[in-house]
């Protein structure tokens, strides 16, 4: 492989290539990722995950129950230390070759150092064990001169079939890596056994990365109205300017097609005159909020959500019909949705556009953008998917439905941002998560102590409130929860999601925006300890991320053993002090 292909991406304007499909066989799916980057000449760098020959961030496709053996080889390599004519493993890596295998000493599992080189993977918004070769992303870190890295777990039985995603986890790292584009979509299969509408649909997987703007000296485009002057928010990005126009933060790609800054020249997805296809959209922007439309003739079309965030939205058993005729679907960083799209009719050329995102006066600038053309012509190629046509209902679910559960407990956190010279807006933030009562305190990797200790089968309301002037992006690992509440305001929400926006504060309102979030810690897999942060990766990079851990449920059975009837006893103690 040369120095300028180790990730190729499609050029601007091109057909939107569909993800290449692994599928489980005979429940298991073995796959062999290598994680790359690359500097390119123009100052940008791209990462990616490569399969076989090449093949790009595939799309790994499992049934529940179903075993994933996925062997991550890193091969990155110092960007600091490399040009751009540089390719192949860096100099540690090399010193692995041969007799000499005495540098990979350490264990991946054991906490070593995170850098620009290390890779792991999180499997964001499956319910599995965090533990190391699952889904453990504090002490997990593989160097360029480790072995394949093994991560092994089963979906589990009762896993919500729909989008799910991995992607990389080095804390202090994440954003550049995912903003270079190491992400790919994992998919639970069985969708329309949730939903009788998509039985035999083609379905597309769209992925939307954003990436440094390749344009970034442009003015805006002629055909755009005039804007105040440009801003930098606080992480150095272009600022919001409350218009929906003006230059963007970062520029979107489209299953890698960018779509850049300033005249967004649209990607092409080609249908059949008005074919029926589920959609399944990952935001896996580092800092870039969505907010997708379908317009034919300028008019935004009719959606049909059956998933966020990986749950089919009739999940807790209300009608399936919870969210038909969406008219625009916001999607924070690292979430996703699943809609039905009508093909355009014959001589109609509709445009997929994401819309403009207020994300507050402390934000980025998140504009008004164009990003496919969709083409209905009669010799269009079938998607390489299609759902099953009689699919089996999926059985209730075994557990009450979230919305109905009394929580044990609520508890009150607040994001906030610190400059490092309040007098001046550009020097560097901090950014926090925080427990009420505790103090702000950037998320140290080292520390192990956690911000939260809760009890495993147990079901909480957590109130975010948001101090700061931009929107911030609430993602939990191990678990869905459900938003009951939107700054006081009860919202009909009967579904479920991972990640979740906390409006701004825009200085004037004498209480902080808030949500309040039902959360789930029913699942045994949830035991363990995991993080909460914002999904705008620059946040959690710096900062504002937050360690839980869940402790394993207590036996109600009083046992001989002391140690286990005092630790039940203080779990109840604490929980009637905390509902007290
Ligand atoms: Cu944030």
């Amino acid at each position: 492989m040369s120095a300028l292909d180790a990730c190729p991406r499609p050029t601007i304007g091109s057909m939107v290539p569909e993800p290449e499909d692994l599928r489980s066989r005979d429940g298991v799916l073995t796959v062999n990722l290598t994680v790359r980057n690359q500097k390119q000449k123009d100052g940008s760098t791209r990462y990616c995950y490569t399969y076989g020959d090449g093949i790009e961030s595939p799309n790994l496709r499992l049934k529940p129950g179903d075993l994933l053996i996925l062997k991550l080889k890193n091969d990155l390599i110092d960007l600091e230390q490399a040009g751009p004519e540089r390719a192949g493993p860096a100099p540690s890596a090399t010193r692995h070759n041969g007799k000499n295998n005495t540098v990979s000493k350490s264990d991946p599992c054991s906490g070593g150092e995170m850098n620009a080189t290390s890779a792991n993977l999180h499997f964001h918004g499956l319910t599995i064990p965090s533990v190391c070769h699952q889904d453990e992303v504090l002490k997990t870190s593989v160097r360029p001169s480790d072995p394949p890295f093994e991560y092994r777990f089963r979906i589990p039985e009762n896993e919500p079939p729909g989008l799910y995603w991995y992607h990389p986890h080095i804390h202090g790292f994440s954003k550049v890596q995912v903003l270079g584009g190491a992400s790919g979509a994992l998919i639970v299969e069985g969708i329309e056994r949730a939903n009788s509408d998509l039985a035999g649909l083609p379905e597309r997987v769209l992925i939307i990365r954003d990436q440094d703007l390749l344009n970034p000296n442009s003015p805006p485009s002629k055909s755009e109205p005039v804007v105040p002057k440009m801003l930098i928010d606080r992480d150095g990005d272009a600022a919001n300017n409350g218009t929906g126009f003006g230059k963007p933060a970062k520029d979107l790609s489209i299953n890698y097609v960018p779509v850049p800054y300033p005249n967004y020249p649209p990607a092409v997805i080609k249908m059949k005159p008005g074919e029926r296809q589920l959609w399944r959209v990952l935001n896996a922007s580092a800092i870039t909020y969505l907010n997708l439309a379908v317009l034919f003739n300028r008019a935004p079309q009719k959606l049909k959500i059956v998933a966020l965030d990986g749950v089919p939205v009739n999940a807790s058993g209300v009608s399936k019909d919870v969210l038909d005729n969406q008219t625009h679907i916001g999607i924070p960083p690292g979430g996703r949705a699943e809609f039905i799209v009508d093909g355009p009719p014959g001589g109609v050329t509709g445009l997929l556009v994401t819309r403009t995102v207020d994300t507050g006066s402390g934000g980025e600038n998140d504009p008004n953008r164009a990003l496919a053309t969709i083409v209905a012509a009669t010799d269009s190629p079938d998607p390489r998917s299609r759902l099953a046509t009689s699919p089996v209902p999926l059985p209730a679910s075994t557990v009450p439905w979230l919305g109905s559960v009394t929580p044990v407990r609520t508890r009150r956190l607040y994001f906030s941002e610190k400059l490092l010279d309040p007098d001046d807006p550009n020097s560097a933030t901090t950014f926090f998560i925080t427990v009420n009562g505790q103090t702000p305190t950037a998320f140290d990797p080292s520390s192990g102590i956690p911000d939260i200790v809760v009890q495993q089968g147990d079901v909480e309301d957590w109130i975010i409130e948001n101090r700061s002037t931009e929107l911030h992006a609430f993602h939990i690992h191990q678990l869905h929860f459900m938003l009951l509440e939107s700054s006081g305001v009860a919202v009909n929400e009967p579904f479920l999601r991972d990640t979740i926006n906390v409006p701004y504060y825009n200085g004037h309102t004498l209480t902080y925006p808030s949500v309040r979030l039902r959360m789930d810690f029913r699942d045994p897999n949830s035991v363990g300890t995991f993080v909460y942060h914002c999904h705008l990766l620059e946040h959690q990079d710096n900062g504002m991320m937050g360690l839980i851990r869940v402790e394993p449920h207590v036996s109600q059975t009083p046992t001989a053993a002391g140690p286990s009837t005092t630790g039940q006893s203080q779990a109840h103690s604490a929980r009637q002090l905390a509902s007290q």
